[in-house]
């Protein structure tokens, strides 16, 4: 979809994060007179490119030493394009969740869920209108890898939109839930495991079958806590660190599985460790709770 260069319009206000390593940038600006934020990020070199790389190109050299020399390759259009993601209009929370940051470790019983997080979550998530507009069709439709449409153990599974799916080392994949209402892993009891099993086992034959990577391959979690609060469970590929990820967050499904069969209330009753920014308005919530 070709869609004039709305960025041309754009007027950045502050750079939010950047990083040399991961060749990514996070911009906060106004698109429009609207808060927008914009990642731009440099796409993987592919090997099945690399043959139109070196014919297509315009190599300058830099400089020669002995057997050394360094050059500038002007890569062919085609070959030289910026992953961008906009989001527009963007609310305070989604400026803050680009914005580096130091982040605090959270410790929350099954009772500081309920009386401190719960009611946070209830007033000031980020709207999940994304996800009802994918599962309405309304919205990546056309994404769709794989769907069980069953009303109560059914899922949609479709690229994240992190992953531009022009190769498979960073391949990234979403299961997002029909069922409606559950927020998180804290809603997790028994009764949902044939749900949960039924997205681990058909995600994974999904996945062989669109793309031939083994289960062995896949890295399945969900993470807590999460950015949306609509059961989702992420697929990637094991060994690829996916931008945002940290240890901390990450709950193997099959461990969620293992857990909830071992007992049913296990999420319900477990105290949950997770790392929260440090302008997280729910860790203002923790600190005056006095539990920081
Ligand atoms: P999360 O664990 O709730 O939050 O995961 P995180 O972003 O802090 O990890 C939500 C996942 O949904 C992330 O991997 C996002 O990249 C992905 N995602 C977010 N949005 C708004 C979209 C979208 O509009 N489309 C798709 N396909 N994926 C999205």
């Amino acid at each position: 979809i070709e869609c004039g260069n709305i960025l041309s319009e754009f007027k950045t206000t502050k750079v939010l994060s950047d990083s040399a390593r991961e060749k990514n940038i996070f911009i906060h600006g106004k698109l429009a007179d609207q808060d927008a934020v914009i990642i731009l990020e440099k796409t993987p070199i592919r090997e099945d490119t690399l043959a139109e790389l070196f014919t297509g190109s315009t190599l300058k050299l830099e400089m020669k030493n002995d057997i050394y020399s360094t050059y500038r390759l002007q890569a062919p259009p085609q070959l030289n394009e910026i992953k961008t993601t906009v989001v527009c209009p963007a609310t305070e929370k989604h400026i803050k969740k680009y914005q580096r940051q130091e982040s605090f470790l959270v410790e929350e019983t099954g009772a500081d869920y309920q009386s401190i997080t719960l009611p946070y979550i209830q007033k000031q998530s980020f709207s999940v209108q994304w996800v009802y507009n994918i599962l309405e069709k309304k919205a990546e439709a056309d994404r769709i890898v794989f769907e069980d449409p069953d009303p109560t153990v059914g899922f949609l599974l479709l690229p994240d939109f992190k992953w531009d799916q022009k190769q498979i080392d960073d391949l990234y994949l979403i299961a997002i839930t029909l069922q409606r209402g559950i927020r998180s892993l804290r809603d997790l009891t028994q009764e949902h495991l044939p749900l949960l099993q039924n997205i681990f086992q058909k995600g994974k034959e999904a996945i062989l079958q669109r793309y031939q990577l083994p289960a062995s391959k896949l890295r399945v979690y969900l993470h807590y806590q999460p950015s949306y609060y609509h059961l989702h469970v992420h697929f990637t590929k094991l060994g690829y660190e996916a931008p945002g990820c940290g240890v901390e967050r990450a709950h193997l499904l099959a461990d969620v599985i293992q857990n909830l069969q071992s007992d049913p209330e296990y999420y319900k009753t477990r105290t949950l460790y997770f790392p929260l920014r440090v302008d997280d308005g729910l860790l203002s919530k923790y600190k005056e709770a006095g539990r920081l």
